[in-house]
């Protein structure tokens, strides 16, 4: 075996030669790896007793891309265009061997070998849309000519991966290997050679662009039917563009043009907050005082505490997993409702396709309800999912201390509430969490995990484990009225309801917050969600918008009304004039002046005090870091990720202009602008959120 690079090795198995690469832990395309392919190949192209190269990557996956860590930095040669050169140019054949991932330049480099093979658990993609990128190395001019155009433009704009057999079935494999796949790899490339099978360079395969080639109608259809997605974003465009360029230009041509392309994105602020929000939501993941080898709680049964909305989302997440749940509910009847939801849920899923009727049968088999509380005696952890009531939660939660096991997690999934006061209504509040899901439970991605005084860190630890097995992304938070995303967002919702008193109507507001990025405006989002959440008639008093409106029974999309109307059947909001009266009245009778208010104000109203709040979380210590704030509003809140989160965007905003506005506002309205400490500190130091 001869070491060509620190992490790249030539072997021989017979006359194959064998490039095996092993840069953990994804085999990113670094410096060494580029070296070591060029210069591993070509002496086994100058070696005569070379028939054929296998390339193959030791660890967990083939390699995963270009090494996103060194983007930004001087490139260093060889590039990874000019390697690919040197695979497709090679007179002898060469394979791919693939296992894992075989994304970005990963698939890229796949895409210059002239034969693929891979195990038959291998996912193939193009993801580096999802980093505001599109593939800058020959990914948008070959994987057309190889899947076809709306193929390609499927894959490269999504960014998602296509399994080993749909990649066989397109084309992009040669053949799946069962078994170990280096010897298979090496048995195709003497079966090739003995079968003098020519060899296939992508770049020379002109046939299915051409097929494309004069109906620009493809490309007009396909952005039509990705722009509601893709509002806002600038890199799935220019990745339609590149591929128009495989279908319309020589290929050299069209790799010119992908370069200059991708080199635009890549100097480009979305593509830097994209990138970002990539390491974040890996960082999130290391919380500073638990080590890696903390112990873990085995959790193989759960118990969901409440049948309602949020306990069978949160139900489903477990029984999706094959994880058992006990649903205990009060009474009969209510559990029998959520149970009845949980089923027309994964009914919906079995008629869209995406489960089988068996499917729905082994999950709904998972759950057993109960009324008797008392069942949940061998759970390994229990989630109490009824309404936000201290007194409520403590009896509960005594009720668990007295019947669970005791190396059993209790869990809350209180969005709110004191988790400290509810772990000290136990013997044992080292055992309680909270685990705040999001509604709805089993779609959205976001979990806080909410970190008691005396949470042990094996709690912390397994619920961490837990939240990836159940597919969430988990952001360690610490205890406070609201913990980091609600204490953040009832600054938006605080000012947003101000705003609309004092000038801009509801729609108004709604719409610029839309333009900023949201997937919707406060309003609209308030009558999706009801605006009876935390109201009761009894004690309205009237005394806000949401109050009125709520007294009038315009309770949000569910009764038809709410800011909006809507017609039956139709969640399209319509505005009504019945409110903009009300809300005239509204600001008369409390003597607030109204006037004009600029899409910039609504902006700064709305969004620096999320910002200025985050400060003073991160002050206090409820976030481990700014980048764990920006991961929940990307995943809970619908921040748009090419915005990075508001602890990002406030560095490229400037943490000074923000300052300056935020005094501006404390003049004008009160103490409740009052800059936080630390943004005060940062601003004088010269420092963003990033410097922390
Ligand atoms: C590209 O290829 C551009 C080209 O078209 C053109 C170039 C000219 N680089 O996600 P995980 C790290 S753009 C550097 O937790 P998993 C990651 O930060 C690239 N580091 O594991 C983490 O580090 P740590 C296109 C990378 O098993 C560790 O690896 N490719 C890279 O859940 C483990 O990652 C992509 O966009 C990288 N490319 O998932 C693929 N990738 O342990 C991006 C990962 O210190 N990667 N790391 O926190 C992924 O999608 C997932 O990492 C993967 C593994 C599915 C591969």
């Amino acid at each position: 075996m001869t070491a060509i690079t620190d992490v790249v090795n030539l072997d021989k198995e017979g006359e194959i030669a064998v490039l095996s690469i092993n840069n953990p832990p994804v085999n990113a395309l670094g410096i060494a790896v580029r070296q070591g392919i060029a210069d591993g190949v070509t002496a086994a192209c100058k070696d005569e007793g070379v028939t054929a190269i296998v390339i193959i990557c030791q660890g967990r996956t083939f390699m995963a891309g270009a090494d996103i860590t060194k983007f930004g930095k001087p490139p260093r040669e060889p590039g990874l265009g000019r390697v690919l050169e040197i695979i497709e140019s090679s007179r002898k054949p060469i394979i791919a061997a693939i296992h894992g991932t075989a994304f970005g330049g990963g698939l890229e480099t796949a895409l210059t070998c002239h034969f693929r093979v891979a195990v038959d658990s291998a996912r193939l993609g193009l993801p580096e849309v999802k980093l505001g990128l599109l593939p800058g190395a020959g990914g948008t001019q070959r994987l057309p000519r190889v899947v076809g155009v709306e193929k390609a433009l499927k894959m490269i704009t999504s960014g998602n991966p296509i399994g080993a057999k749909e990649a066989l079935e397109d084309g992009l494999l040669d053949e799946i290997i069962k078994g170990d796949l280096l010897s298979g790899a090496v048995a195709f490339a003497e079966t090739i050679l003995s079968e003098k099978r020519p060899m296939l360079r992508v770049s020379e395969m002109n046939e299915k662009v051409e097929a494309a080639r004069g109906k620009p109608e493809i490309f007009e259809n396909f952005r039509k039917s990705i722009a509601r997605k893709t509002r806002g974003f600038n890199a799935p465009e220019a990745c339609v563009k590149t591929v128009e360029a495989a279908v319309n230009m020589a290929f050299g041509e069209g790799l010119k043009f992908e370069r200059q392309q991708f080199e635009i994105l890549m100097k480009g602020p979305q593509s830097a907050a994209q990138r970002y929000a990539f390491f974040a939501e890996r960082e999130v993941r290391k919380i500073p005082d638990i080590p890696k080898d903390t112990p873990l709680h085995d959790i193989r049964k759960a118990a969901v505490i409440g049948a309602g909305t949020m306990g069978g989302g949160i139900t489903m997440n477990f029984i999706n997993v094959g994880i058992p749940v006990t649903l205990i509910e009060q009474r009969k009847d209510l559990l029998e409702r959520g149970m009845g939801v949980i089923r027309k849920n994964y009914d919906i899923s079995a008629a869209r396709g995406r489960l089988t009727p068996k499917e729905v049968e082994e999950r709904m088999s998972l759950v057993t309800g109960s009324v008797s509380i008392e069942e949940v005696a061998d759970a390994d952890i229990v989630i109490e999912a009824v309404y936000e009531n201290m007194d409520l939660k403590k009896e509960i939660f005594s009720k668990l201390d007295r019947i669970c096991k005791q190396d059993a997690i209790l869990a809350s999934n209180t969005s709110y509430l004191d988790v400290n006061e509810i772990a000290d209504h136990t013997s044992r509040p080292e055992s309680v969490v909270g685990l705040h899901f999001f509604s709805p439970a089993n779609v959205m991605r976001l979990l806080e995990i909410v970190r008691g005084k005396k949470t042990s860190k094996s709690v912390i630890a397994s619920s961490m484990a837990l939240a990836k097995r159940i597919n969430k992304i988990a952001v360690v938070v610490g205890v406070c009225h609201g913990f980091v995303g609600n204490r953040m967002f009832s600054q938006r919702t605080r000012e947003t309801d101000q705003l609309i008193l004092e000038g801009p109507m509801p729609p108004q507001v709604d719409k610029v917050i839309y333009d900023f990025g949201f997937p919707m405006g406060p309003f609209v989002l308030r009558d999706l969600i009801g605006l009876d959440i935390g109201w009761r008639k009894e004690t309205s008093t009237g005394s806000t918008i949401r109050e009125v409106l709520c007294e009038l029974d315009r309770r949000g999309q569910k009764t038809g009304a709410g800011y909006y109307k809507y017609e039956a059947g139709s969640r399209i909001p319509i505005w009504d004039p019945e409110v903009e009266k009300l809300i005239f009245e509204f600001s008369e009778k409390n003597n607030i002046p109204r006037g004009e208010i600029s899409g910039k104000e609504i902006i700064e109203r709305s969004i620096y005090p999320i910002v200025n709040e985050g400060a003073k979380i991160l002050e206090e210590g409820i976030a481990n870091r700014p980048s764990d704030i920006d991961v929940i509003w990307l995943n809970g809140y619908g921040w748009p990720i090419y915005l990075g989160g508001p602890m990002f965007w406030a560095d490229q905003v400037g943490l000074e202009n923000i300052l300056v506005t935020l005094k501006k506002f404390q003049e004008r309205f009160g103490d409740l602008w009052k800059p936080a400490p630390l943004l005060e500190r940062l601003v004088k130091e010269g420092k963003g959120f990033k410097d922390l």
